[in-house]
């Protein structure tokens, strides 16, 4: 590993101009410390880094890239259609396409809308959601992650005060109050907001495997006690498979867990690396947005054209047979060889996993809750994950993200990973 040198110079004069150094704070590293990474390039499962280093990449543009960076056939259809122009500003047979094949893939979008990140994605489904059902108040659950809108940056306030506070400055308490915090998997909580807020909440919106606190499971369920609950109730269901979605299946976690949501929001791999997202579901629902109904969103750049082609290309890999028995297996080597350096190290840590997204929790128990999840040693994780990085591994830095595996990740670069984490893990319990 060659000193970082290059990219701490390139660091220090972006935090002249880019606020923090960085276009989004996780790539700031301030959880685990360190010179963060300023990279050069990609290919198949490596970064490459501007002091000419390689790392094994399992954040992959933060699951984007399940097929790995620079896929041929993604790169080629973006290097066609840019010869084509690279925005239009009106409509193209692409997004069409695109929607099709989303559609396919989980019928419960029977309308759909392209927006260019997934922040638009669930702040539109919400809006919608207030829309149709006229009531305002939305349940998210703590650690769940849903992009930078105004009414996402809430918690759980104190005690019994089930009205949210805002969890950033520039927030205002007001939007904030309009979210009802519960705790991930305790679907006894969410009835009792019910039973406070009866016919006020418009939606619940939940991450259907938590993968923003680190990689928690839905307990046995959760999720159908959810659906069942919100039905009753007369609210939306939204489910945020903007990791999970295209992750875990074709068909994302709501095919996995059998859950018919009323609205699901997209991102990142349907865009195949480049800008795109999308929110969609329940015709009646959908069909309330501009312009065939009152409820007004838009985007310059929604449904851009290379980022269909890029989405299109990338879904067609996808709905190859096998792929996902393929990555899974993958997925499921690195998790038991994690699982096995652990056991020799003897540190207190777990794997919590689901298909090819996975954390490696420093914690005496899997988490099951955003509560638990906290209590989880960060400064152990810190440590691991400069091990790793110094042995060519790039995690995600935080122990409150996943890893992502992809297609490109090669048999070897699992077994060298496995290698990196025991003489990592055995460093880190070294210093105790
Ligand atoms: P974006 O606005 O970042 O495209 O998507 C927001 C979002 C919505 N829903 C879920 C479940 C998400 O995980 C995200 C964004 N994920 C983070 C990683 N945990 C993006 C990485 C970052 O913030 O830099």
């Amino acid at each position: 590993m060659k000193p970082r040198s290059h990219s701490r110079t390139i660091f220090q004069q972006a935090q002249e101009i880019l606020v923090g150094g960085v276009n989004s704070p996780v790539r700031a590293f301030k959880a685990v410390g360190g010179d963060p990474l300023v990279v050069e390039r990609a290919q198949g499962s490596r970064l490459y880094d501007v002091d000419g280093n390689e790392y094994i990449d399992f954040v992959c543009s933060w699951g984007a890239m399940i097929l790995g960076h620079a896929h041929p056939a993604v790169t080629s259809a973006i290097q066609d259609q840019a010869a084509r122009g690279t925005s239009y500003g009106m409509s193209t047979e692409l997004e069409l396409e695109l929607a099709r094949r989303i559609q396919k893939a989980m019928p419960a979008m029977e309308m759909v809308r392209f927006v260019s990140s997934g922040t638009e994605a669930t702040m539109s489904a919400v809006r919608v959601a207030r829309a149709f059902t006229r009531r305002n108040f939305i349940v998210k659950f703590d650690g769940g992650y849903h992009g930078h809108a105004d009414g996402f940056l809430s918690q759980a306030g104190s005690g019994l005060a089930t009205l949210g506070i805002a969890s950033s400055p520039g927030v205002p308490e007001c939007f904030a109050e309009l979210t009802l915090n519960a705790p991930y998997n305790d679907i006894a909580s969410v009835e009792r907001l019910f039973d406070a807020h009866r016919g006020e909440i418009a939606a619940v919106i939940v991450e259907p495997v938590a993968a923003n606190m680190g990689v928690v499971l839905p307990e046995e369920s959760f999720l159908c006690n959810l659906r069942e609950l919100t039905r009753k109730e007369g609210a939306l269901l939204i489910l945020d498979e903007v990791i999970t979605g295209f992750r875990l299946a074709l068909g994302g976690a709501q095919s996995v867990y059998g859950i018919h949501p009323d609205l699901t929001t997209l991102g990142k791999i349907i865009g195949g690396g480049l800008p795109a997202a999308a929110y969609g579901g329940r015709a009646d629902v959908m069909s309330l947005v501009a312009p065939s109904g009152p409820v007004y969103q838009a985007g310059t750049l929604s449904g851009n054209p290379l980022a269909m082609r890029a989405g299109i290309e990338t879904l067609k890999q996808l709905e190859a047979p096998g792929f996902y028995e393929q990555l899974n297996k993958k997925a499921e080597r690195l998790i038991s060889g994690f699982r096995m350096a652990v056991a020799e190290s003897g540190l207190a840590a777990q794997v919590s996993a689901a298909g090819s997204l996975l954390t490696l929790f420093f914690a005496k128990v899997t988490p099951s809750d955003y509560e638990d999840a906290k209590r989880s040693d960060t400064q152990e994780f810190g440590a691991f994950f400069l091990e790793m990085l110094n042995r060519g591994v790039f995690l995600p830095p935080s122990q409150f993200e996943a890893l992502f595996v992809s297609a490109a990740h090669s048999d070897s670069d699992i077994d060298r990973t496995i290698e990196a984490c025991r003489e990592s893990l055995k460093a880190v319990a070294g210093r105790k």
